[in-house]
């Protein structure tokens, strides 16, 4: 009665049962250890793509796998719902942005459903919504009242023709990405966060995370940025005008050949007021993007001021001063002394304007070879440098901070590369800041009674710049301290707040506080994080600095928010293209265009050739991009969780491809013949099979295992294997055991295969509910022994098998030897003797 699995009726079946019960529910009064499981929440964009559903995938599985180890488990899902996609979409298309994201969220939340995972869908949360946002704005005024939010003027990206603010992202080559004009630099009064006060417990902290990938931990430390170094000050020669200089390598003072300057240092405005020509250097330096990356980009400029510095270690030596384009004045000083030799940017600058290029560091005989093109910032000895000749770089260091601090004019310092967070984003879609600004009283926070500060829905973007500033009524409120006419903040937080305390809020969200510390402390910290490592900086730090500041005005005690992180790779595909010709770019088509059946690929609509290009990350621009859909219509749920799990380590990229959805689905239908066999099959011929046994506990040893440490590729190469085991085994007891514990074991990866199978069987309740297999650990120890086989007392052949083996068991597995049937030459034996785990005599 061999049928086929039906998903789609079983999918339907399943998750109406699953939602009956409401098996996925957390509850948080449960006696059971609790444990959280997290993938990070998507951006609502419109579709689910083949990363949501790898990343989805593995966190579902070990969301399942948990539970049936007796774990109350929280596995919730939600929406980071703000953002500029939206606002892009109402520019181009005039959907409102909260319609445009509410239409997407409405479509990947059905997306998500077909894909059966085991999500608390009560716990669901938009972070568009004011019950989310509305709790944000209490926080940042908790934060506010902590004094751990200032206000402080700071660089933007200005779009001279849009007139509006632009994010990095908007800025395409130095030029606003719609208008195309050269982008400006400006300054604007911003809110921060002070993440730098948490600096040294954030490093720290990084220390105790141990169940994160050592990459992502070097990444934060990167970041953070912790270095030794040295200020001091600089005298201009002739008059008393001095500055500070931050280095980090005090050793190379001796090697330097110039002073520099950021071009909105106070010397350089001061000196531009009466020099023409360094006013417009400096006006030069503002154009150009804010991001770092454009900064580190550009060609290295100065301007030379006429003035020099007398250097502190030799009075002799004069250095002159520049203002430098790659001099920032929001890191160190914002001055610096350059050395060529040992410092990349200050070597471009010195052969630009032909400075001295000296080396004060050397490997071993190496002191007088001249440093080319690149800098050398390796170890070696300080040479030409007087009385630190001869020291390795750190003595060096050390000696000269200790000569600047006996003599005053330096101190050892330590500092930090990371800045705080600047947070203000001057656009509509996005949380407000719930502060008002009065003429009178200056900034006044909304009092918490009128929270949440909502944003209004009528707002127009037919022209460029952030609605909220030229909306007719929204920004005027009466000052809640004077009662005087005010103006509301018009800027929004940037969006990587409300991923900041996002998982705080799906542990607990009472109606009138953002959380209740009781209830959420039960839950956190996430025992396993799951998403890509392109968060693994800012929204990792960011989610880690909101915790550690949120236990600091003793709102909740936990300090780390996620003690295990698992960063997945991609998901990527061949591309499929025709050249257009010299100067233009290939024609690309997706893969639902072409025919891959045949020995290359030809486009279905001509039936001619495309050229199949590299596997590599989906992408729209190259059209590589699947559309799971399809493929759930196709071949259901289950095989396509299947194949994401199976075909590639899950921190590798997973090239996806027909063949390898065939063959999940193939492996499908395989286990439903499986249940069907067991369920029709009577009990076979042998009381027990050890052998089985043995494989069996050993598979649910090791992919328990598997999937303690994430390895899911692993775990399905194992129930691959125990399959066509089970499929070889004779029918027996043992044998429908077996299968059971097979739906048990694969029921995390394909949930609506083995509830179905599991009702076949006639299980009882359902399989979400049953418990994980225990491996038992006497079957786990090989003990086997070997059997001899003679034919009329001649030995013939010699197996290894389970000790104790039933007789029948023995006999069977002898007899369908092939050495034993041609030596019996196709007959029965008259006489089969067994001695127990040593020999068998078959008589001819
Ligand atoms: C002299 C020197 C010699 C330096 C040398 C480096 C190598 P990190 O490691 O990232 O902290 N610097 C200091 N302030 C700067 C600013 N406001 N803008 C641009 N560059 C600045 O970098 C510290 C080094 O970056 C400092 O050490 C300084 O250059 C430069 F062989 O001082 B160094
Ligand atoms: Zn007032």
């Amino acid at each position: 009665m061999a049928t086929k699995f039906d998903h789609e009726r079983a999918e339907a079946r399943w998750q109406a049962a699953w939602d009956k019960a409401q098996s996925f529910a957390a509850d948080d009064a449960s006696p059971k250890p609790k444990t959280y499981v997290l993938e990070m929440f998507p951006y609502p964009s419109g579709r689910i793509h083949t990363g949501h559903v790898r990343n989805y995938t593995m966190g579902d599985v070990i969301a399942r796998t948990r539970r049936a180890q007796g774990f109350e488990v929280l596995h919730p899902m939600g929406w980071d719902a703000f953002g500029m996609p939206a606002e892009n979409a109402a520019m181009e298309r005039g959907v409102h942005p909260g319609g445009w994201t509410r239409a997407n969220i409405a479509a990947m939340r059905s997306q998500l459903k077909r894909l059966g995972f085991a999500l608390d869908w009560s716990r669901e949360l938009a972070t568009c919504e004011p019950e989310y946002y509305g709790q944000e704005q209490a926080l940042f005024l908790d934060l506010l009242a902590a004094g751990l939010v200032y206000r402080k003027e700071s660089a933007v990206n200005w779009d001279p023709v849009d007139m509006t603010v632009l994010a990095n992202e908007q800025v395409i080559d130095g030029r606003g990405w719609r208008s195309g004009a050269i982008v400006e630099r400006r300054r604007l009064s911003q809110w921060f966060l002070k993440i730098t006060d948490f600096a040294e417990d954030l490093l720290d902290g990084l220390g105790t995370l141990e169940n994160w990938p050592e990459k992502v931990r070097l990444m934060q430390e990167n970041w953070i940025g912790k270095s030794q170094g040295m200020r001091f000050t600089f005298q201009v020669d002739g008059g008393d005008t001095k500055f500070d200089v931050f280095t980090t390598r005090p050793d190379t003072m001796f090697g330097a050949s110039f002073a520099a300057l950021a071009p909105d240092h106070p010397i350089s405005t001061a000196l531009a007021e009466s020099n023409p020509g360094l006013a417009a250097f400096i006006a030069d330096c503002r154009a150009g993007g804010t991001a770092t990356a454009d900064i580190e980009g550009q060609e290295k400029k100065g301007y030379d001021t006429g003035l020099s510095v007398i250097h502190p270690l030799d009075p002799a030596i004069r250095l002159p001063v520049f203002v430098a384009n790659f001099v920032l004045m929001d890191y160190g000083t914002g001055a610096i002394f350059g050395c060529p030799a040992h410092d990349q940017r200050d070597l471009d600058f010195a052969r630009k304007y032909q400075l001295p290029v000296t080396r004060v560091v050397a490997p071993e005989g190496e002191a007088e070879t001249p440093v080319q093109d690149e800098a050398y910032t390796g170890p070696g000895v300080l040479v030409h440098s007087q009385f630190l000749d001869g020291m390795d770089v750190e003595a060096g260091k050390a000696a000269v901070i200790a000569r600047a601090e006996a003599e005053g004019w330096g101190t050892g310092t330590t500092v930090w590369r990371l800045r705080d967070w600047g947070v203000s984003r001057q656009r509509y879609w996005g949380t407000p800041i719930p502060i008002i600004h009065c003429d009178d009283c200056g900034v006044v926070p909304v009092p918490k009674a009128q929270l949440p500060v909502v944003l209004p829905e009528d707002v127009s973007f037919d022209t460029p710049g952030n609605p909220l500033d030229r909306h007719p009524t929204w920004r005027q409120v009466d000052c809640p301290t004077c009662g005087k006419g005010a103006r509301r903040e018009t800027d929004t937080l940037d969006t990587f707040v409300d991923s900041s305390w996002y998982f705080i809020r799906f542990a607990s969200s009472p109606d009138d506080r953002p959380f209740d510390p009781a209830v959420a402390e039960q839950w956190l910290p996430v025992g396993q994080y799951i998403g890509g490592v392109e968060h693994a900086i800012l929204h990792l730090l960011y989610a880690r600095f909101w915790t550690r500041a949120l236990a600091h005005i003793g709102r909740l005690n936990v300090t780390e928010p996620f003690a295990g992180l698992f960063t997945q790779g991609m998901v990527t595909h061949e591309t499929y293209s025709r050249p257009q010709g010299e100067g233009h770019a290939p024609l690309y088509f997706s893969p639902d265009e072409v025919d891959r059946s045949g020995s290359g690929a030809v486009l279905k609509v001509d039936g001619a050739p495309v050229e199949v290009g590299r596997v590599i990350k989906m992408s729209k621009s190259k059209k590589n991009v699947i559309d799971p859909d399809a493929y759930l219509e196709t071949y259901g749920a289950d095989a396509v969780r299947w194949f994401v799990l199976s075909d590639s380590p899950p921190e590798r990229d997973l090239a996806w491809s027909d063949a390898g959805i065939d063959g999940a689905w193939r492996f499908v239908q395989r286990v439903w013949r499986l249940a069907e066999d067991v369920a029709e099959a009577p009990a076979g011929v042998l009381d027990a099979d050890p052998r089985l046994a043995r494989a069996l506990h050993k598979t649910i040893a090791a992919i328990t295992a598997d999937i303690d440490k994430l390895q899911f590729n692993k775990a399905i190469a194992r129930l691959y294997e125990l399959v066509s085991t089970i499929e070889r085994a004779p029918a027996s007891p043992t044998r429908s055991e077996a299968v059971t514990t097979l739906l048990c074991l694969c029921a995390p990866m394909v949930p609506h295969l083995a509830e179905e199978a599991w009702a076949l069987l006639g299980q009882p309740g359902l399989i979400v509910d049953a418990p994980w297999p225990v491996a038992d650990p006497s079957l786990l120890v090989d003990d086997t022994v070997t059997i001899a086989i003679q034919v009329n007392g001649k030995l013939k052949d010699s197996f290894e098998f389970a000790r104790g083996a039933d007789r029948a068991m023995v006999e069977a597995e002898v007899l369908g030897r092939d050495k034993v049937i041609r030596a019996l030459e196709g007959r029965a034996p008259k006489k089969v003797i067994v001695v127990p785990d040593r020999l068998v005599n078959l008589v001819a």
